[in-house]
């Protein structure tokens, strides 16, 4: 079992994100991927707060996980949580967000924020990126895990699928694919375009050991999976399928299409702060 202090602290810097990433929307004059932010906050603080061994003092050292934003999109959660773990301020992430010139784009990119493994944002990269760097650490005896974070949209680019059969063909149990499953893409739900169902089944067949997580937006469930994961010595790649919900946390956002991506303005900000605030009450009062 999840240890209950651990799962809330974890629960508080997941609502901290939201929060923050709800007020750089509303302070943005753009649009921001805010359904597929929030269906993903609270896998992505696990794993930073938690589960990977980062943090801007490793970020020159060679036994750090590594960590690939595949779905790039989600940049502006990631820069939240990275402000979190002191890489730089919330601030200064507001100040610049998605100008030209900004460190801070739309899209992780590495020559602007060097800390970053990756410059991503063409879905379908992210793993073939990471099967490259898991093998090079594989082979140079290295045992730090390679984290790659996608969309389950994401997965429909056959590149994904490439890189998963090269994975388990090299033994990379230091691979760890993370899944996003919100069940949305960018302008449908997935269901309705593409069949992705049995999607674990789908990973299995590829040789991966498959972890599928059933409420991927609950704190205790997710710590319970990621504190599982086999270790880097392992022979087999490890993909996490979290079920998630696209917009998660924000009443008016939850399960619409439309909400892939969007601005927040001054009534639709003061809704979303108070479901959020809704939503940390009931957490403190489970917690108990
Ligand atoms: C190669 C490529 N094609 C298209 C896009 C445009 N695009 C950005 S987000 C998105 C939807 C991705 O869906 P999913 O991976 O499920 O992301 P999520 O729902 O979690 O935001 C698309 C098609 C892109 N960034 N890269």
């Amino acid at each position: 079992m999840a240890d209950k202090k651990e799962v809330l602290r974890l629960q508080e810097l997941a609502y901290n994100v939201r929060a923050n990433l709800c007020k750089l929307c509303g302070g943005y004059d753009g649009n921001i991927h805010m359904g597929g932010d929030m269906s993903m906050i609270d896998i992505l603080t696990c794993l930073f707060h938690h589960t990977m061994k980062v943090g801007p003092e490793l970020a020159q050292d060679p036994k750090r996980d590594r960590f690939i934003l595949s779905k790039g999109h989600g940049a502006a959660c990631m820069y939240v949580i990275m402000a979190q773990k002191g890489y730089f301020t919330y601030e200064e992430i507001c100040e610049t967000y998605g100008q030209v010139g900004s460190k801070f784009g739309q899209h992780p990119c590495k020559t602007r924020l060097p800390m970053l493994e990756a410059s991503t944002g063409s879905l379908g990269h992210g793993l073939p990126i990471s099967v490259g760097l898991a093998a090079s650490a594989k082979q140079k005896g290295e045992n730090h895990r390679v984290f790659c974070m996608m969309g389950d949209g994401e997965t429909c680019e056959g590149s994904v699928w490439e890189a998963a059969m090269t994975a388990r063909a090299l033994k990379l149990g230091n691979l760890v694919a993370v899944v996003d499953r919100n069940h949305q893409l960018m302008t449908s739900f997935s269901e309705d375009s593409v069949m992705m169902d049995p999607y674990v089944d789908k990973w299995k067949a590829f040789g991966w050991n498959a972890v599928e997580i059933q409420d991927g937006n609950d704190m205790r469930q997710i710590v319970k999976a990621l504190d599982s994961l086999p270790d880097a010595g392992s022979q087999v790649p490890t993909v996490v399928i979290a079920n998630t919900v696209k917009g998660k946390g924000i009443s008016f956002m939850e399960r619409q299409i439309k909400w892939h991506a969007g601005s927040l303005n001054e009534k639709d900000l003061k809704t979303a702060m108070e479901d959020l605030d809704k939503m940390i009450e009931e957490q403190r009062k489970e917690q108990v």
